[in-house]
């Protein structure tokens, strides 16, 4: 891709309204563009993003064996009524009325649907656990959107739901995707806590959120330092290994504002261990039980009997997930990006230096990009004429981790590399291509 063809809308400074760095960052470099109040068109350089980490997501979905399924973003009243949340949930659904005056809605979350799938279709215990998750957008009338797509009204989620005949399985369920969740945020490069948390509208009395530290986050939180140090590498899906990995996180105090208790804190967690801070919630789960496998008579035949299925859901911010980073990753007084290499617009950008009338860095770049792409590195060329220091500055902030420049100095097969953050160095091409694909283990 040649940057002079792409679709990058670069602004030549910060945006005034946007008050945290990841929105300044992604209407900077023209990652995504606000079409009303909370709602945001997706341009290439922020869907590329937003792609990467749904893959992520979906790989690490799979591997515990959820089955992927897609549900509708309009939904009916109906099932709502059943379930009585079509009342409960106030100003935050967005109701709609189809030409037939039916009562429609645009979804914010799924437990209703996917349980009135479920109750048509799943008839014997024998056929438990399902677990089932779709990729879709939802939408959620926030009082006030902010922060760009961190806090905004249409978002993009990745939410499961599991079905079992009893807690113990059921436990068992929540644990997979307590584990899941975990991998899927370090292969983000993000590092996640499990934090005991508020059910909300979704309802249940077991739920964690996975929150990331961040200064601008808005979930406060109050955390045991050792915390971070908690491994779940060799943790087996099997039961006891994943109630295991629960019980190590759990011996650490780690809550949220709303769970929050001064006197415990003091009493749980000594001063030097002490971590009171901010954090994004990027995920959350819940096991609810029969919260809406009862109203909406949900069941399967056991023994004789029908039991009411026991139900959690597990959600990713997505969407939330792209701003998420950035906030980790950004430093704004720099203004330097590097985006982990597992989620990067961009794996490598070649920045020749070009003249007006010697266009022979342009046919070097060609070059290597032909030995890039044999290695299926994803790159872009900056054929632009601008001067060599503001296109550096220009990728800086794109943050695509790896640059190789074609100056006048380069000799050969030798060219300018560099690692964003780390010193430049003159390589051949050869080593420059191991050392990217080093990186994508
Ligand atoms: C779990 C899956 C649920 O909705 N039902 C299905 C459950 N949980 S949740 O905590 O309400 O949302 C899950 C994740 O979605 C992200 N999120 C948002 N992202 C951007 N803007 C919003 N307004 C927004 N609301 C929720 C969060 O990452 C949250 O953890």
């Amino acid at each position: 891709m040649y940057f002079s063809k792409s679709f990058i809308p670069i602004l030549k400074n910060n945006p005034t309204e946007a008050k945290i760095k990841s929105h300044q960052l992604m209407l900077r470099i023209g990652m995504i563009k606000q079409s009303a109040a909370g709602i945001y068109s997706w341009l290439p350089l922020g869907f590329k993003v937003m792609k990467k980490i749904e893959q992520i997501v979906r790989e690490e979905q799979d591997r515990i064996g959820v089955q992927e399924i897609l549900m509708p973003t309009i939904q009916s009243s109906e099932i709502w009524k059943e379930s009585g949340r079509y009342e409960d949930y106030g100003e935050e659904m967005l109701r709609i009325k189809d030409r037939q005056n039916r009562e429609m809605l645009y979804g914010p979350t799924n437990e209703e649907l996917i349980t009135d799938i479920f109750r048509n279709s799943i008839k014997s215990y024998k056929s438990l656990p399902q677990l089932l998750y779709h990729i879709q957008w939802k939408f959620r009338d926030e009082l006030r959107p902010r922060f760009g797509i961190m806090r905004c009204r249409e978002f993009y989620m990745k939410d499961a739901y599991s079905f079992d005949i009893n807690d113990e399985e059921a436990f068992f369920s929540y644990n997979k995707f307590f584990l899941s969740y975990l991998r899927t945020f370090k292969r983000l490069n993000l590092s996640a806590i499990p934090m005991a948390a508020d059910t909300g509208p979704i309802g249940g009395n077991l739920s964690h959120e996975f929150i990331i530290l961040a200064e601008t986050g808005e979930s406060k939180i109050y955390t045991d330092k050792r915390i971070f140090e908690v491994k779940s590498d060799d943790t087996k899906i099997e039961k006891k290994s994943l109630s295991d990995l629960r019980k190590n996180y759990e011996k650490f105090y780690a809550v949220t504002d709303e769970k929050f208790d001064k006197k415990e804190f003091d009493e749980k967690v000594s001063d030097e261990f002490k971590v009171n801070t901010k954090g994004i919630e990027v995920g959350h789960i819940f096991y609810f039980g029969d919260k809406y496998s009862r109203p909406m008579n949900a069941t399967v035949d056991f023994q004789g009997k029908k039991e009411f299925v026991k139900m959690g859901s597990y959600g990713v911010g997505v969407s939330r997930l792209v701003g998420a980073i950035i906030e980790a990753k950004y430093d704004d007084k720099n203004e330097i990006m590097k985006w982990p290499i597992s989620v990067s617009p961009y794996e490598c950008v070649i920045i020749p230096l070009i003249n007006k009338n010697d266009k022979s860095n342009l046919e070097k770049a060609n070059n290597i990009s032909k030995i890039l792409k044999s290695s299926n590195i994803d790159f872009i060329i900056d054929d632009t004429d601008e001067n060599f220091s503001s296109k550096i500055k220009k990728f800086n902030l794109i943050g695509i981790p790896f640059q190789i420049m074609i100056g006048n100095k380069n000799e050969g097969n030798t060219f300018e590399f560099k690692e964003i953050g780390n010193e430049t160095q003159i390589l051949d091409i050869g080593k420059i291509i191991e050392i990217i694909k080093t990186s994508k283990k």
